[in-house]
């Protein structure tokens, strides 16, 4: 078969064009997970990119020589071995056998290891106490409650930098998923059970929260912004959600839940609560407990 002019153009075009794409998603500075600020993150991202080069000493020569065989034993080169009886190589055997299994240990190994230790329930290693932060995925906003502080707020954390913060998720509605993509792990919020998510932020700044699963109407609404700053800062960030003039108890919480719908069009606004009562996590996490046992 000849390839016309016309063809060969197109195909030209379409690997510039792929090359092109690839080069601007790779420079492109939205790749968060690649710009970890944590210390969850920056193994994560290495890890990801570990095992893609891992994968990709098989994957880089098997599309080089699915390019390059084709056109050495094209019909019209007459300068090609012609074998047509041939059919074993003992070498060729023993290279396309071990190098993937020798992949395969090693990527295995790898996943083996970091499994347990990117294990989102295990605490960091740190000098500092932990921070606790209780995450209430509610219908489209996320509730955070400071159980040590006495606080919560709707749709924005602060968090000391170089602390591990314990965060314990939750949902009042159907499955959300936590995620800081620029600190680490996701996690889902599931009603009725209590997930353990661990992450420290290593830079101060200001990170994108979301939710990864895909929860209804409002969901694009589902987003918060993580305040990572030093500890003055955050007894300072405590000081001005005390000052708030709401507080969370039953009333309010209702009206949480009651407002559901004008999240469809506009996301909640950030909402201080001076106080909580201590057990408003448990609570919802027992309101929906029936569920989970099928009751
Ligand atoms: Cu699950």
């Amino acid at each position: 078969m000849k390839i016309t002019r016309s063809r060969k153009v197109g195909i030209t075009i379409l690997a510039i064009l792929s090359v092109a794409l690839l080069t601007f998603l790779f420079t492109s500075s939205n790749m968060v997970l690649f710009d970890s600020k944590g210390s969850i993150g920056q193994a994560q991202s290495s890890l990801i990119i570990t095992s893609v080069l891992l994968m990709a000493i098989i994957i880089v020569p098997v599309l080089l020589m699915s390019v390059y065989f084709p056109y050495k034993y094209r019909h019209s080169n007459k300068d090609a071995e012609y074998k047509p009886n041939w059919e074993h190589s003992t070498k060729i055997e023993v290279i396309v056998w071990a190098v993937p299994c020798l992949i395969i240990l090693a990527l295995g190994w790898i996943t083996y290891q970091t499994s347990y230790s990117l294990d989102p329930r295990k605490e960091i290693a740190s000098e500092e106490k932990p921070l606790t932060i209780q995450v209430v995925a509610m219908n489209w906003k996320w509730l955070f409650i400071y159980p040590e502080q006495q606080i919560a707020t709707v749709n924005e954390i602060a968090l000391p930098v170089n602390r591990p913060v314990r965060f314990l998720v939750t949902s009042d509605t159907t499955m959300n998923s936590f995620f800081i993509p620029q600190l680490g792990s996701q996690v889902y919020a599931m009603a009725g059970m209590e997930n353990r998510l661990h992450l420290m932020a290593e830079e101060k700044g200001v990170y994108r929260g979301i939710s990864a699963n895909y929860s209804g109407f409002g969901f694009t609404n589902m987003k918060f912004k993580a305040h990572a700053v030093d500890n003055a800062d955050f007894d300072q960030w405590v000081q001005k959600v005390k000052a708030s003039d709401k507080v969370l108890n039953d009333s309010s919480y209702d009206v949480l839940t009651a407002n559901a719908k004008e999240q469809i069009k506009t996301a909640h606004p950030v909402t201080y609560f001076a106080s909580v009562d201590p057990l408003r996590f448990k609570d919802i996490i027992e309101k929906h407990a029936g569920v989970q046992n099928g009751l």
